[in-house]
């Protein structure tokens, strides 16, 4: 018998999911499009000290001319969903027009992904915002809400063929905290009010798109891409330390989803009240990467009087970009749960750039997800971050995140080997008793 969590498995059994699972990895679309020249992270690369090594974005991984070429690479790797987004720039890159081969071209990208077999989720806005919509105060504008909700109406219609899985935003939360509070992005606010001013339209924004879209397409599944982590107090004996943990728990995981299950902001009650937010969330959407040990130290009130580490002597991932702790992800799914809807794992991954972490991270982290499963919690896919190594943001192009290696420079693509273990656990819907024997003890 091999032990996981309160579970037994008999020796030698694979892992079986459950024959409609979603196997698939996740992009986003400055990450990999190239040449986005209309919107505010593009205009923030140019300028110097922003981006890791003077990095750009630039072609990125060329989707927007070629992404069919790695559409054929996940599907012969046996993927079945793809997660992407859909840049706003490109389609409404002034306010008053309106671009129909932008739109064309994503139409294109989904059918490409359909025909290959692979589901598409697609996602309305990661990180990024026109340049027109950053320059009037983005969503600091009591009406950015209102402009996102126009987008929104005018995309999913031509999209709406090809695919009714969507994601209306991409970790809110964390994208306010780094545009507005710790302001390592655009449009690098440091303020907590700013910050939160930007959280209410953005819950705003996520309430009005949800509609839009079930209006649209009744039978469309919509929810959010929630950056979940964990946050355990350096020391459980100490009630502040605990507290901290606490309250950054609340926050990071709880504060978004709160809003739209039920329309209230239990971290933060008294700013983010949005009752046409409650009931906006037809599945909970997982992002998970990592864990942090908090300490309580009062230097830190922006980061809730907490300072956060990686556990010391843990496994890490690249550029410390912090632990790799599998049963995290067991834990957030019980979190996750308390919502009481479906769930996708809509991102997990890491930076290993020498890939000898990889295939142990996907095998364990899938373990986790088999436990949570067999316990009753309803996941229904798991998106892997990423198909390809992309433009990774402020740390520009020193993270590799890729099942498969791509070179910039030359376009080049070589699949690293954990690409095949995770193709073997796709194309079976299992993971076998062979890769998991190391995990078992
Ligand atoms: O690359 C990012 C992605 O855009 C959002 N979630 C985390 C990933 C890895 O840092």
């Amino acid at each position: 018998m091999i032990t996981l969590g309160a579970m037994s498995v008999p020796e030698h059994s694979p892992l079986q999911f459950p024959p409609d699972f979603r196997w698939g990895t996740a992009t986003s679309a400055h990450q990999v499009e190239g040449d986005n020249l209309h919107n505010d992270w593009w205009a923030w690369e140019q300028q110097p000290g922003r981006i890791k090594n003077g990095d750009r974005s630039g072609r990125a991984c060329d989707w927007w001319d070629h992404a069919e070429r790695d559409f054929d690479l996940a599907a012969k790797l046996h993927q079945n969903a793809h997660r992407l987004s859909v840049e706003w720039s490109r389609i409404q890159p002034a306010p008053d027009r309106w671009d129909e081969e932008a739109i064309g071209r994503y139409r294109e990208m989904l059918h490409a992904l359909r025909q290959r077999g692979i589901q598409p989720m697609v996602t309305l806005h990661h990180f990024t915002n026109p340049l027109w919509f950053a320059d009037r105060g983005g969503w600091e504008r009591d009406d950015a809400a209102m402009l996102f909700a126009r987008f929104v109406e005018r995309v999913v219609p031509p999209l709406a063929e090809f695919a009714d899985l969507w994601c209306t935003l991409n970790e809110p939360v964390g994208w306010a905290f780094s545009a507005y509070v710790s302001g390592i992005w655009p449009p690098g606010g440091r303020s907590i009010r700013r910050g939160l001013g930007a959280l209410t339209q953005l819950l705003q924004g996520h309430a009005a798109a949800y509609r839009i879209v079930h209006r649209l397409q009744p039978q469309a599944q919509v929810g959010f891409a929630n950056y979940f982590r964990l946050f355990d107090p350096a020391n459980a004996a100490s009630p502040f330390d605990r507290i901290v943990a606490r309250q950054q728990d609340r926050f990071v995981n709880r504060a978004f989803i709160d809003g739209t299950a039920i329309g209230r902001v239990r971290a933060f009650p008294w700013v983010a009240n949005v009752p046409e937010a409650a009931g906006t969330m037809d599945f909970v959407g997982v992002n998970y990467y990592t864990r942090d040990l908090v300490a309580f130290d009062l230097h830190r009130p922006k980061h809730l009087f907490g300072r956060n580490f990686t556990a010391p002597g843990a496994p890490i991932s690249d550029g410390e970009y912090g632990e790799i702790y599998p049963e995290g992800l067991y834990r957030v799914l019980q979190m996750a749960a308390e919502y009481r809807k479906p769930i996708f794992i809509t991102e997990n991954g890491l930076p290993d750039e020498d890939d000898d972490r990889r295939s142990d991270f996907i095998v364990s982290h899938l373990r986790q997800v088999w436990r949570a499963i067999h316990e009753g919690i309803p996941v229904r896919g798991y998106y892997h971050w990423s198909l390809v190594d992309n433009f990774e943001w402020a740390a520009g192009w020193s993270l590799k995140f890729g099942l498969i290696e791509v070179d910039p420079a030359t376009q080049t693509r070589t699949p690293r080997p954990s690409a095949s273990v995770y193709a073997e656990i796709c194309g079976g819907g299992t993971v076998s008793f062979a890769r998991l024997e190391r995990f078992a003890r």
